[in-house]
């Protein structure tokens, strides 16, 4: 039995998944693992085997938007995903967290539609407690600001004529805005397993999505230190 879209064989990854959203980061944090073994590159999901400082770890591209990142998810913990960390970028909603910091994500807003589909109105998006106070014990051992808070997990990275609340959600507290994140908390919980995320913020959620540039240094320095910390906390769980 193979899975059908991530390709991957039950039973031949690590219990301990990094998930991003990007093939090449996947790629990037295969390269910081020792033995590391691509096993399955199908459409967006890309899937390395590695061990850092002894520990069998699995990373997982599952690219961008909802839905999709929710198949990688699903197929992941039917493949024996016990403990997921997203290692993600994020838009921030303040000036107290600028490009090149971070968020470590304790819940989701879930203005996304992919959850709506599958579990009632009001059910929460949270991360694993656990995991979250493993993490951010990680994250306190560097010079990276990051905020611990909630995160809103949208669709439309590009705005229509219908302009996306950001400002409500902020006034409501939350920190900053990605894609993917209430979809893998909604279905850790439902499945069983538990999930984290942490986000290098690389812009601001409320600019022009046109002007839109992650490629900066500082961003890239937040990227490495947030794959730093999750494969550290994986040492830990
Ligand atoms: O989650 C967001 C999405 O996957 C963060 O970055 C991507 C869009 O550029």
């Amino acid at each position: 039995m193979i899975l059908p879209n991530i390709k991957v064989k039950p039973g031949a990854i690590s219990e301990h998944v990094i998930v991003v959203g990007d093939p090449e980061r996947a790629k990037v944090i295969g390269d910081q693992l020792d033995n590391a073994e691509e096993i399955a590159y199908s459409r967006e999901y890309r899937t390395i085997n590695g061990w850092y400082k002894g520990k069998k770890i699995t990373v997982t591209s599952h690219g961008v938007g909802s839905p999709g990142a929710a198949v990688c998810f699903e197929e992941l913990i039917k493949a024996g995903a016990k403990k997921i960390i997203r290692v993600g970028t994020a838009g921030s909603y303040t000036d107290e967290l600028p490009p090149g910091s971070m968020i470590i994500a304790d819940s989701a807003v879930r203005a996304e539609g992919l959850t709506k589909q599958m579990v009632p109105d009001g059910v929460p998006a949270v991360a694993d407690f656990n995991m979250l106070l493993k993490l951010e014990e990680q994250a306190k051992k560097t010079n990276f600001k990051y905020g611990l808070g909630t995160i809103v997990t949208l669709d439309a990275f590009y705005a229509g004529p219908v302009q996306f609340p950001h400002m409500l959600y902020k006034e409501s507290g939350a920190l900053g805005a990605e894609m993917e994140l209430a979809a893998l908390y909604v279905i850790a919980r439902l499945r069983g397993v538990s999930a984290v995320g942490i986000f290098a913020l690389d812009g601001y959620a409320f600019s022009d999505m046109n002007d839109y540039n992650p490629h900066k240094d500082s961003v890239k320095e937040a990227v490495q230190a947030e794959i730093d910390i999750a494969l550290e906390t994986m040492l830990t769980l």
